[in-house]
C-alpha cells in the first residue's frame, strides 16, 4: 500500500513503536531549535543531563521573542543562552537576526529531515517538506541528548489542492480556510499532508505560512512535498545541495481527503478572540480600523513585504491609524532596504519595527482600549495584544496594507483603492548573509556559563503520589489556552525565573489563584484544576505546567486536552485526566474537597475514579497516557526518568 509523505519520514526515523496511526513511537529527531523564551529552562534541563555536547546533527538557539530588553532579566538570558550554546555545540542566532521559523527556513531547514521545536510554530518548516513538531523545552533537551521524541502515530488528512490564488488572495487565506473547515479543537494527533496540483503554485514562504497555522487547528505538524519549487527555494538560499525531491507514493492512503480548490478562496480574517472564529473580509468591510501590525512567523517574507511596500508606494496611511512592520528576519529586512521597500514603507508612515515576535506575543505596540488592530500573525486570543478590550482580527499582509490606506477594513477583491494588484517574482537569490549566526567551536568544555541573578535553577518535580487529597482550586471553562494559564507579554521576562513567574499564574483568569494555591499547598493539601475542553491551547511554553506544579497542582481534570500542554504536564509530574462522561463536569464546583486513590495502578488500567467528598460522588476519568507517560510521572518527570536512563 502506498504510504504518505508524512508516514515515509516517519519510518526512515522511526525508533520505538510500529507505525500505525493511534500508537505510541519514539522518531529520531535531526534538528532542534528553541527560542529565548523557552530556551533558557530547555537548556538548564539538557545541562541537568550532564552531558558533553549535543548529540543531534543540529541544534539551533534563537533570540527573537524577548529582545526589548526592559530590566536586566533578558539580556542575562541572552549572556546564558550564548554561553550555553559555545559550551555544548549549539549554534546561536543573535538578537536582530530574526524569527526562528523564518530564519529556520531560510538556512537550515532540509526536507526529509525530522526538526523539533520548542515552540508550537515549528511546523513552519513543513513549507519544506520536513516533518517539524513543536514541543516543550524537556523534549527538545531529550532530543539534545540524542533521545527519541514520543507521539502519537498520526492520522494523515490529505488536502489536495487544484486551481491557483487568484490576485489578493493569499496563502493566508487558505490556512484560515482550512481553520474554518477543522477548527481549532479535536484535531489532536493529526497531520495535514497537502497534495494535488495547487501544490506547484505556492512558493516556499506561502506553503510555510501554511503549515505555520495549522498549529492553531491543533495538528501534530503539517507538510508539503518537496519539489521543483522547493529545489529553486533553496538554490535561491545558496542551500541547493541539501535538496531532496520527496513526495507521498502514488496511490497513498490516507484517512480523510478534503478537496480544497485555490481559485475558490477568497480573502478572510479570524475574528476575535480566537484563530478559529473565521468570516470573510466582505462582511467587515464597514469597520473602522485603528491598528495594523504586518509581520511575525507567520507572514514576514521577503515576497510578502515587498509587495506590501508597493501597495504602501507614494500613499499614506489613514490619519487615525498607526502601521507597523516587523520584518520577519535580518535576511529579509537587508533586501527591502536594498530594493528600496523599506523607503516606501517610510515615507507611508509606517513604523518599522525589529525583525523580532514584538507585537505577536504582547510584548510592545499594545493596541488602545477598545481598538480594532489588524494583524498577519497567528493568534488573536483574548488579551494576547496586551490589552483585554481590543479587538484583533488576523488577515493576510495584502488585506492590512490596503485597510491602512482605507482605515477601515478593505476587501481587496471588492475595493483595490486604485491599486494593481502587485505581481512579485520568485526570487532568484536571497541576499544570504549569517554573520549574525554564531557557529560553535568544536570543543567547548572549557567555556564558562555566564549566569547572571535571573537564571533560575532547572525545575524539580516529585513522583506521583499514590493517592491525593486536594481541592478544586479553579474550574474553567472551554479553550484555556497557555496564555490564560501563563501569560506572556509584559510577564515574559520572568521566564528564567519559576519563582517570581509562578506569582502571575491564571492572572488573567483569577489574580488570587498563586496565593490561593499557596496557602492550600501549605495545608498539605494538592491543588487540583478542573476544565472544559481543549485545555492546554495554543503556546508550547512548558511554564504553563512548570509554574502550576511549583504552586502544588497535582493534577488537571479536563474534557480534553492539547498534545503539546498534555505532555508537558506529564512531564513536569501532574496527572493529566479527562472525564469518561464529559457532563460531569457540572459535579464538580470550585472549593469541592476531592480524594484520587490506588492511582499507581488505576493510571496503568487508564481509568481514575475521583471522589468529589463535599458532593459525595464518584466520578470516572480516564488517563489517557502512553506507557511511557504512566513511567514518567512514577518517576517524578522527564528529568528524572532522563537521568536514570543515562545513569
Ligand atoms: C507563541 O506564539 O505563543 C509563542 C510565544 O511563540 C509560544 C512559545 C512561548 O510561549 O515561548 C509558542 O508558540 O510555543
Ligand atoms: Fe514569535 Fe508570534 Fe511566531 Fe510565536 S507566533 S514564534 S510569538 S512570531
Amino acid at each position: 500500500m502506498g504510504r504518505s509523505l508524512t508516514y515515509k519520514i516517519l519510518k526512515e526515523h522511526l525508533r520505538e513503536g510500529s507505525l500505525v496511526a493511534g500508537e505510541a513511537i519514539g522518531i529520531k529527531i535531526d534538528q532542534t531549535l528553541t527560542q529565548d523564551a523557552t530556551g533558557t529552562m530547555a537548556y538548564l534541563q539538557f545541562e541537568a543531563l550532564a552531558l558533553e555536547r549535543v548529540q543531534n546533527e543540529l541544534a539551533v538557539s534563537y533570540v527573537d521573542h524577548n529582545t526589548l530588553q526592559v530590566g536586566f532579566e533578558n539580556g542575562d538570558d541572552h549572556r546564558y543562552l550564548q554561553s550555553v550554546a559555545e559550551r555544548y555545540g549549539i549554534v546561536y542566532s543573535r538578537p536582530g537576526n530574526g524569527i526562528c521559523h523564518q530564519v529556520h527556513l531560510e538556512r537550515f531547514g532540509e526536507p526529509g529531515k525530522t526538526l523539533l521545536g520548542s515552540d508550537s510554530h515549528t511546523p513552519t518548516g513543513g513549507g519544506l517538506g520536513m516533518v517539524a513538531i513543536g514541543a516543550g523545552g524537556l523534549d527538545i533537551a531529550v532530543a539534545m541528548g540524542g533521545g527519541s521524541f514520543h507521539l502519537i502515530a498520526p492520522k494523515v488528512i490529505e488536502i489536495r489542492l487544484s486551481g491557483e490564488l487568484r490576485p489578493w488572495v493569499s496563502a493566508k487565506d487558505v490556512i484560515l480556510t482550512v481553520l474554518e473547515r477543522y477548527g481549532v479543537k479535536g484535531n489532536v494527533n493529526t497531520v495535514f499532508e497537502y497534495t494535488g496540483e495547487g501544490v506547484a503554485t505556492l512558493s516556499v514562504p506561502e506553503r510555510a505560512t501554511i503549515c505555520n497555522m495549522g498549529a492553531e487547528c491543533g495538528v501534530t505538524t503539517s507538510l508539503f512535498p518537496s519539489d521543483e519549487v522547493t529545489k529553486r527555494f533553496l538554490i535561491a538560499q545558496q542551500r541547493g545541495e541539501v535538496y531532496r525531491p520527496l513526495a507521498a507514493d502514488k496511490g497513498a492512503k490516507y484517512d480523510e481527503v478534503y478537496h480544497l480548490n485555490l481559485s475558490d478562496v477568497v480573502p478572510k480574517a479570524a475574528a476575535p478572540h480566537s484563530p478559529g472564529n473565521i468570516v470573510n473580509i466582505d462582511e467587515l468591510t464597514e469597520i473602522k480600523v485603528d491598528q495594523v501590525l504586518i509581520g511575525s512567523c507567520t507572514n514576514s517574507s521577503y515576497s510578502e513585504l515587498h509587495r506590501v511596500g508597493k501597495i504602501l508606494e507614494g500613499r499614506n496611511i489613514a490619519p487615525t491609524l498607526s502601521l507597523g512592520i516587523a520584518p520577519g528576519s535580518r535576511e529579509v529586512l537587508l533586501m527591502l532596504s536594498e530594493d528600496g521597500s523599506l523607503t516606501k514603507m517610510i515615507s507611508a508612515g509606517a513604523r518599522i519595527l525589529e525583525s523580532a515576535c514584538g507585537f505577536c506575543i504582547g510584548n510592545h505596540m499594545s493596541p488602545g482600549s477598545n481598538a480594532v488592530s489588524l494583524r498577519t500573525n497567528n493568534r488573536n486570543f483574548e488579551g494576547r495584544s496586551g490589552t483585554k478590550s481590543a479587538q484583533v482580527y488576523l488577515v493576510s499582509p495584502e488585506v492590512a496594507a490596503l485597510s491602512a490606506l482605507k482605515g477601515a477594513f478593505c476587501d481587496p477583491l471588492k475595493e483595490n483603492l486604485g491599486i494593481d494588484y502587485p505581481v512579485v517574482g520568485e526570487v532568484e537569490n536571497y541576499l544570504v548573509d549569517d554573520s549574525m549566526l554564531i557557529f560553535p567551536p568544536k570543543d567547548g568544555s572549557k567555556v564558562e556559563i555566564v549566569r547572571g541573578p535571573n537564571i533560575g535553577e532547572p525545575p524539580k518535580s516529585s513522583p506521583l503520589q499514590d493517592s491525593i487529597e486536594g481541592l478544586c482550586t479553579l474550574k474553567v471553562g472551554d479553550n484555556i489556552t497557555t496564555d490564560h494559564i501563563m501569560p506572556a507579554g509584559a510577564r515574559l521576562k520572568y521566564r528564567s525565573n519559576i519563582a517570581a513567574y509562578a506569582h502571575y499564574t491564571f492572572e488573567g483568569v483569577d489574580p488570587t489563584f498563586h496565593d490561593r494555591a499557596k496557602e492550600i499547598e501549605g495545608r498539605g493539601l494538592a491543588n487540583i484544576v478542573v476544565a472544559g475542553l481543549s485545555y492546554g491551547q495554543g503556546s508550547s511554553r512548558e511554564h504553563a505546567a512548570i509554574c502550576p506544579m511549583y504552586l502544588g497542582v497535582k493534577v488537571v481534570l479536563a474534557q480534553s486536552f492539547e498534545r503539546i500542554h498534555q505532555a508537558n504536564l506529564c512531564n513536569f509530574g501532574i496527572l493529566p485526566l479527562e472525564f469518561l462522561n464529559e457532563q460531569d463536569y457540572q459535579l464538580i464546583e470550585a472549593g469541592d474537597s476531592l480524594k484520587l486513590e490506588n492511582l499507581h495502578s488505576a493510571i496503568e488500567g487508564g481509568k481514575v475514579t475521583l471522589i468529589n467528598v463535599t458532593k459525595g460522588v464518584a466520578i470516572e476519568t480516564k488517563a489517557t497516557l502512553s506507557r511511557r507517560q504512566v513511567e514518567i510521572l512514577k518517576a517524578g518527570g522527564l528529568l528524572n526518568l532522563t537521568k536514570a536512563t543515562l545513569a
